[in-house]
């Protein structure tokens, strides 16, 4: 059955006409909604996951999906479904989104960008009156950042069977705070969502970002087509002296944490280094107890976040961490907990060519291009054929208050995205 729309499409079929509809200042115009929810100096936001903020980002999102007649589902580690209907309801969907959580120090379009450009194409389709074969659900997942409740990636992993929701729900952040407490706040605050299974069939998955690096800006093109993801292992270092007296325990008497804790970081510093620049070694957190200038550090917790392309030098670097903290420690106890290991991933080839023929029908210069930040897409892919749009983000900068992009390239990404996932839907 074709619709009167379609007799009427404008050249290049329904596809073109859905993409030449996403409207670029609705688009921005909801990334500035956005951002004032957990609004910090500098333009940045804090909305981390399942706090206040994400519920209010929540229930704005949810609001302009019911103002469109969308139907709103969620799942219990508060995934969040909008769905537009295709003409056989029991299709698998098309999904494309990202997740609305940020950094606590975050910028505006981290994230936040895949779910409002995913809003944005259900937009698109309905003002084109396209009608699709499958349903297409804008998808936003919990707690990809990992920052409050370590990992990241959580509500994609449990989505996809990578972990089990019952391995979450006793995590607590760094104020004691249990996630099943803030979970079951967030799902609370959605009342009349439709209750979705983990896992449900998927047709197809496409997420649009902010590229966060600076390649997209230097090489001048709009858009880059993302070949796959690099591998990430994340660790959670304890490391445990005996707090005492500044001034009366002798250097030899002391049990100083914070001292080893150095001597650690400086070995694997030394194991990590890698002249090619690739290996990505970083300490975020570094937590001193009782972090006061006359008593001696008892303990402190400090996180790695190690990254590489290669999944066998990821494991052999990552395998080596333990044994460089026990070796390095000279009188406190370590403790090593990894909390986080995921092997590179290649996204489909027909899926990369797609997004590539998109691109170009819609004369938008592109490039394939890895992608060095880790994404809910990389757990989508385990499960169902997937892929990802980047658009350029200003200096390469993101995970900051300074993180930028301009409306065009916003808009330009959902325009290959709305075609991209049209012809999915159709396909
Ligand atoms: O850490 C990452 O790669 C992602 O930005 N959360
Ligand atoms: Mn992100
Ligand atoms: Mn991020």
């Amino acid at each position: 059955m074709v619709t009167k729309a379609e007799h009427t499409a404008p050249k290049g079929g329904m596809a073109a006409a859905c993409a030449g509809l996403v409207n670029r200042d609705r688009l921005w115009h909801r990334h500035m909604e956005m951002a004032k929810i957990g609004a910090i100096p500098g333009n940045g936001v804090n909305r981390q996951a399942l706090t206040r903020e994400d519920i209010a980002a929540r229930e704005l999102l949810t609001s302009w999906a019911r103002a469109r007649g969308f139907a709103i589902g969620m799942d219990r580690i508060g995934n969040l479904f909008i769905r537009r209907q295709g003409r056989d309801p029991t299709a698998a969907p098309i999904l494309t989104g990202s997740h609305m959580d940020s950094q606590p120090s975050g910028g505006r379009f981290d994230g936040i960008y895949g779910v409002l450009a995913g809003l944005e194409v259900l937009e698109a389709l309905e003002d084109a009156g396209a009608s699709t074969a499958r349903p297409v659900e804008a998808v936003a997942w919990t707690n990809e950042e990992g920052g409050r409740f370590a990992p990241g990636a959580m509500g994609s992993m449990v989505f996809s069977g990578a972990r089990r929701l019952e391995e979450c729900l006793d995590i607590v952040d760094s104020s004691q705070v249990v996630l099943k407490d803030a979970l079951a706040e967030t799902l609370a605050a959605m009342p009349d969502a439709e209750e979705r299974s983990f896992n449900f069939p998927i047709a197809a998955y496409i997420e649009a970002h902010i590229e966060q690096g600076p390649r997209l800006e230097q090489s001048g093109l709009p858009i880059g087509i993302v070949t796959g993801i690099q591998g990430s292992r994340w660790f959670e270092v304890q490391v445990t002296g005996e707090s005492a007296h500044a001034g009366t325990t002798p250097l030899a008497a002391r049990r100083d944490a914070l001292q080893d804790a150095i001597a650690i970081v400086q070995a694997l510093n030394e194991a990590m280094h890698d002249e090619t620049d690739t290996v990505r070694f970083t300490v975020g957190r570094f937590e001193v107890t009782p972090n006061s200038p006359n008593s001696i550090a008892g303990s402190v917790f400090f996180t790695i976040d190690l990254r590489h392309p290669q999944a066998s030098t990821l494991a052999e670097l990552g395998d080596a961490v333990e044994g460089i903290c026990q070796g390095a420690a000279r009188r406190c106890g370590v403790r090593v907990k990894e909390t986080f290991n995921r092997p590179p991933c290649v996204f489909e080839p027909r899926i990369v060519g797609m997004l590539e023929e998109s691109a170009g029908s819609l004369d938008l210069p592109h490039m394939k291009m890895p992608s060095g930040a880790f994404h809910d897409a990389l757990f989508l892919n385990d499960v169902c054929p997937t892929g990802m749009i980047f658009v350029p983000c200003e200096n390469g900068i993101s995970h900051n208050p300074a993180e930028n992009a301009t409306p065009d390239d916003l808009a330009a990404g959902a325009r290959v995205l709305a075609m991209s996932v049209f012809k999915l839907a159709n396909g």
